[in-house]
Order: structure tokens, then C-alpha cells, then sequence
């Protein structure tokens, strides 16, 4: 899968994209990442790719002919109008599902605004999706490109070993982790729950989806009603 992120600041992209499990997996060659400077594509001598917009206001513009040229130049190369995502604090929640969707494809581009905002008219025309990653505003999309690279390539066959995959499902029934527990058995006077050391799999299990029922009611009751419980669990954990 092919990652492009359209960008002012495309250093702080590629560094944080070739760190760690993603990092790995591109070197694998299961994935690829390109920082696409937006700057090199203006056609200002001054280099400037923003200006005020029509009508007054605080602050600057994205103007759209670089922003247009930068993108074209990536469609060009993959060869043909792949999905591109806008990350806005007025798009639609960043969710699991979506990550698994956005797997799906070949080819993602990203468009990380700046200032103000971009042109209406360029987005118009390239834009696919509009994705915010919650409820809070930051300075700029370079954040929630990575945070969405990061959720959508462990979603991509080959990228998690094994193991990573295994312990990683939480979200996927709505429920959340159950807490857990490693060496020593006792630690500032905290033993680990009796039930883990006894060697019964079928108590540790019960034990464990237990518990992620109770942290999900306690830390996500939102989530908890979308949970698939079974009649039982309903009655012990849930108010009709
Ligand atoms: Cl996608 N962009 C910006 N600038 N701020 C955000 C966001 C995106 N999602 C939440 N806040």
C-alpha cells in the first residue's frame, strides 16, 4: 500500500513514518510512504503558496494552483485519481472501521492544510473524504495523517507479526482491554489476581471478559451499548 501526504512541513512526516513497525514494514516493501512538499509546486518567484481570503478575516489561505499541481503530480504517478483524504476538524470521526476500509485500497493521498485553511475550490475538486480524528483543534493535518497512516497500516496484511496482531483487538467488539499482569507476582504490596496463576484457561478467559466488560462500562459506557453481550452478561452488566 502506497501512502502519499501532500504537505508545507514534510520532514516531520517522513521521520515519523519510518520509525518503529511502520517503519519496518516499508523496508519490507508492504508499504510506502512519500512526504510531497506542496511548496515545490508554486509558481510564486517568493515561494508563497498562501494569501488572505476574499471577503477579509483573520489569517491566511492555502491558495489552491499549488495544492492542485502537488496532487496531480501523485495522481500522475500512481496513475489514476486515487482517495484523498483531507484531515479537517469538520470532517466526519476517524474510527477502526474506517481503517479497515481505507486498507482496502492501493494508493491513499492525504492533504495536510495550514494557516487558515485551503482554497474551497481545490478541494472541490480533489477531495474524496473528509476525516477529523476528534473533537479538539490542532495546527495543522501532519498529526492526523500520521495518526491515520499508523491505524490504517496495521490494518494491511504482513505489517503486524503474529503476536502484534493477537494482542491488539481491542475496539473490535466494542469492548476494552482486560487489565494485565507480568513478573513479579507481587509488586508494592499489589498481587497479580490469584485467578492467572491457576492454570485454568476456561477462568482466565470468563475471568478476562469480565473484566473487559467492566472497564467498558466504567471508562466507555458509550461503547458498551454497542457491545455484542450475551443475555446473561446483559443482565448482570447492563440496565435493560
Ligand atoms: Cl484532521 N485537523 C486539524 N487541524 N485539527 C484537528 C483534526 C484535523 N482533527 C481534530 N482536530
Amino acid at each position: 500500500m502506497r501512502f502519499y501526504i501532500l504537505t508545507l512541513f514534510p520532514e516531520m512526516v517522513r521521520e515519523c513514518l519510518l520509525t518503529s513497525i511502520l517503519g519496518r514494514a516499508a523496508e519490507k516493501g508492504i508499504l510506502s510512504f512519500e512526504a510531497v512538499n506542496i511548496r515545490d509546486y508554486t509558481r510564486d518567484k517568493h515561494k508563497k503558496v498562501d494569501d488572505y481570503p476574499y471577503g477579509g478575516g483573520a489569517g491566511m489561505l492555502m491558495q489552491a494552483q499549488p495544492v492542485y499541481d502537488a496532487w496531480l503530480s501523485v495522481v500522475d504517478r500512481i496513475g489514476y485519481r486515487a482517495r484523498t483524504v483531507y484531515l479537517t476538524p469538520q470532517g466526519y470521526p476517524f474510527t477502526q472501521p474506517m481503517a479497515k476500509e481505507f486498507a482496502q485500497e492501493d494508493a491513499l493521498i492525504f492533504l495536510c492544510g495550514h494557516y487558515e485553511g485551503i482554497d474551497e475550490r481545490v478541494l472541490e475538486e480533489i477531495v474524496t473524504d473528509y476525516v477529523s480524528i476528534g473533537d479538539y483543534v490542532l495546527t495543522g493535518g501532519e498529526l492526523p495523517a500520521m495518526v491515520i497512516a499508523d491505524a490504517v497500516s496495521r490494518m494491511v496484511p504482513g505489517v503486524l507479526s503474529n503476536q502484534e496482531s493477537g494482542s491488539a483487538e481491542s475496539f473490535e467488539g466494542n469492548l476494552l482491554e482486560y487489565p494485565q499482569y507480568s513478573r513479579p507476582e507481587e509488586w508494592h504490596g499489589k498481587r497479580v489476581p490469584p485467578i492467572l496463576l491457576s492454570g485454568n484457561h476456561r477462568k482466565v478467559d470468563e475471568w478476562r471478559r469480565e473484566q473487559s466488560i467492566l472497564r467498558t462500562k466504567e471508562r466507555r459506557p458509550d461503547l458498551l451499548k454497542k457491545a455484542v453481550l450475551t443475555e446473561k452478561e446483559k443482565r448482570e452488566h447492563t440496565y435493560g
